[in-house]
C-alpha cells in the first residue's frame, strides 16, 4: 500500500478508513480529525484558554501537542497519583514535554497536598483502585480548571475509551450515564466545560502519533488497573473491530447521532434509575467550597477517610 496523499512509503495503515499514510501525512491526518472533532462538537472557540489534563500517557501527550501544533493556547494540568514507579515516571514526561516548550504544567501532588496516595485510598475502600484514583483527578481538574479561570478542561480520551464506556452503559442501561456520554459538556453547576477532542482517533492511533512524533510517553500499563471493567470492555470490541473494520466509530457516532437524545430528554424529565423521585439539590462542600449534593462533597469525605486530613 502506498500513503492516500502522497504515494510515499506508508508508516500505518488504517482499515477503518481504507487508508494508509506516511508519516507526515499521518501526523496530518490526526490534526485534521481533532480539528473536525473540534468543529463538529463546537469544542473550543477562538481565544479560548485551554487546560490539559495531562497523565503523562499517550493520549494526554498526543492531545496536548495537537492543540498546540493547532495553535490553541494550552497549559497542562498533572495529578501526582503516588502509584508508585508508575507515577513518577509518568510526571516526568508530562515536565519534559513542558520544559521542552517553556509551557505551563500546573502540578498537585495527592501526598504533598492531601496527605494521601491512590494505593492508600484503594486500600482503604472496598473498590477498585480506578473508583477513588477517578474520583480524585475529576476533582482537581475541576478545581484547576476553574481556580486557573480556564474556558475549557481537555481530556485525552480516545474512540476506545469512549466506545468502551458506551459499550458498558448500554448493556446495563445506565440512562443517566448515557444522557452525559458526550464529547463535550458545557460548564455549568459549578463545573468547567469539559471536551474530549481525541474521539475521532482510536489509541492506536494516538500511539503511532507519539512514536511518529518523536514524543516521550509513559509505555507502561497503570499497574492498579487489574479490575477495570472498560478494559475488558475494550477488548470484547477489539474483537468486534477485527471483524468489521469501523465498527467501534459506527457504534460510538451512531449513538450519538441516534440514540442519545432520548437519554438527554428522560433525564431532563426527571428520569431516575432508583426510581425515587429526588431532585437532586446543589449547594457547596462546607470543606472546600465545590459543588456538591451532599454537605460535605466525595472527594473531601475520601480525603478524610483516607488521611484524616482536610484538603485546605
Ligand atoms: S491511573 Fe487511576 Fe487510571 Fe490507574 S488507578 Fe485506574 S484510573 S488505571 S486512567
Ligand atoms: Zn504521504
Ligand atoms: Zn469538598
Amino acid at each position: 500500500m502506498r500513503c492516500r496523499v502522497c504515494l510515499g512509503e506508508v508508516v500505518i495503515e488504517l482499515p477503518r478508513h481504507n487508508a494508509a499514510f506516511c508519516p507526515d501525512h499521518f501526523t496530518k491526518f490526526c490534526r485534521d480529525q481533532v480539528a473536525k472533532a473540534i468543529k463538529e462538537f463546537d469544542m473550543i472557540n477562538e481565544g479560548d484558554r485551554c487546560l490539559v489534563a495531562v497523565s503523562g500517557g499517550k493520549d494526554s501527550i498526543a492531545i496536548w501537542d495537537i492543540l498546540l501544533e493547532l495553535g490553541y493556547a494550552a497549559d497542562g494540568f498533572y495529578v501526582g497519583l503516588g502509584i508508585d514507579d508508575y507515577s513518577d515516571v509518568s510526571g516526568q514526561y508530562a515536565r519534559k514535554f513542558a520544559a521542552e516548550r517553556g509551557i505551563k504544567l500546573i502540578e498537585v501532588d495527592l501526598r504533598e497536598q492531601y496527605d494521601y496516595d491512590i494505593p492508600q485510598a484503594a486500600a482503604k475502600s472496598n473498590r477498585v483502585p480506578c473508583s477513588s484514583c477517578g474520583l480524585s483527578k475529576r476533582h482537581l481538574f475541576d478545581k484547576a480548571a476553574l481556580d486557573g479561570g480556564y474556558d475549557v478542561l481537555v481530556t485525552g480520551h480516545n474512540l476506545d475509551d469512549e466506545a468502551a464506556v458506551l459499550y458498558g452503559n448500554v448493556l446495563r442501561w445506565q440512562v443517566e450515564y448515557l444522557a452525559r456520554q458526550k464529547p463535550v459538556l458545557e460548564a455549568g453547576n459549578g463545573l468547567p466545560k469539559k471536551v474530549k477532542p481525541l474521539v475521532r482517533l482510536t489509541e492506536r492511533e494516538t500511539a503511532a502519533y507519539c512514536i511518529i512524533k518523536g514524543l516521550d510517553y509513559q509505555v507502561e500499563e497503570c499497574p492498579m488497573a487489574a479490575g477495570n471493567k472498560h478494559l475488558q470492555f475494550k477488548e470484547a470490541l477489539n474483537r468486534a473491530e477485527e471483524a468489521s473494520a469501523g465498527i467501534k466509530n459506527a457504534f460510538y457516532f451512531g449513538f450519538l447521532r441516534n440514540a442519545l437524545e432520548p437519554f438527554e430528554r428522560a433525564v431532563a424529565d426527571g428520569y431516575s434509575s432508583s426510581g425515587i423521585e429526588t431532585p437532586v439539590v446543589l449547594g457547596a462542600c462546607i470543606r472546600c467550597g465545590s459543588t456538591s449534593s451532599a454537605e460535605v462533597c466525595a472527594f473531601c469525605r475520601l480525603v478524610e477517610n483516607t488521611a484524616g486530613a482536610k484538603p485546605t
